[in-house]
């Protein structure tokens, strides 16, 4: 049986997380017929990075976690996410949950994450059976908090 709890520092990513920020405005339309505005962006969005004081201020810790296990295809699944700023749990996050196969299209499975209590996000899902006998699935863990944007990926097995 395998344990399926993974803890990702989120603040390793910061610097994709600003790249996301950008990109997110960037999308939006707003900025980018300006380029000269989208470097201010920029500028300006390193700058509350840096005014944000040491990282470790900043320190988010993601667990993901599905349960029962086995993790078996075709059977009820909770997907928690728990989510951490130092010790403090955090309940303001919006959780995106994105279930691929690596290399395939199996459908789009996101199932709807709520929160709990005390930072812990929670949804029920399905995974499909592999029509090609595959197992290894990712797991893609959007974080919206403050504006901010960061994914985490996660690789497990079913069965
Ligand atoms: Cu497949």
């Amino acid at each position: 049986m395998k344990t399926l709890i993974v803890i990702v520092t989120i603040i390793a990513l910061s610097a994709v997380v600003g790249a996301i920020v950008v990109g997110v405005r960037v999308f939006d339309g707003v900025v980018v017929e300006n380029p000269y505005e989208t470097g201010l962006e920029w500028d300006r969005i390193q700058n509350e990075k840096a005014d944000s004081g040491p990282l470790n201020d900043r320190d988010l810790h993601a667990v993901f976690d599905i349960n029962p296990k086995p993790v078996r295809t075709m059977t009820d699944l909770v997907f928690r996410v728990v989510l951490k700023e130092k010790d403090r749990a955090v309940p303001d996050a919006g959780i995106i949950l994105d279930l691929t196969m690596p290399g395939m299209f199996m459908g789009i499975n996101r199932p709807k994450m709520q929160h709990v209590k005390d930072g812990i996000y929670e949804g029920t899902g399905v995974i499909p059976a592999c029509p090609h006998g595959g197992k290894t699935w990712k797991a893609d863990v959007t974080i919206k908090r403050d504006g901010e944007t960061a994914t985490v990926s996660y690789t497990f097995e079913v069965q």
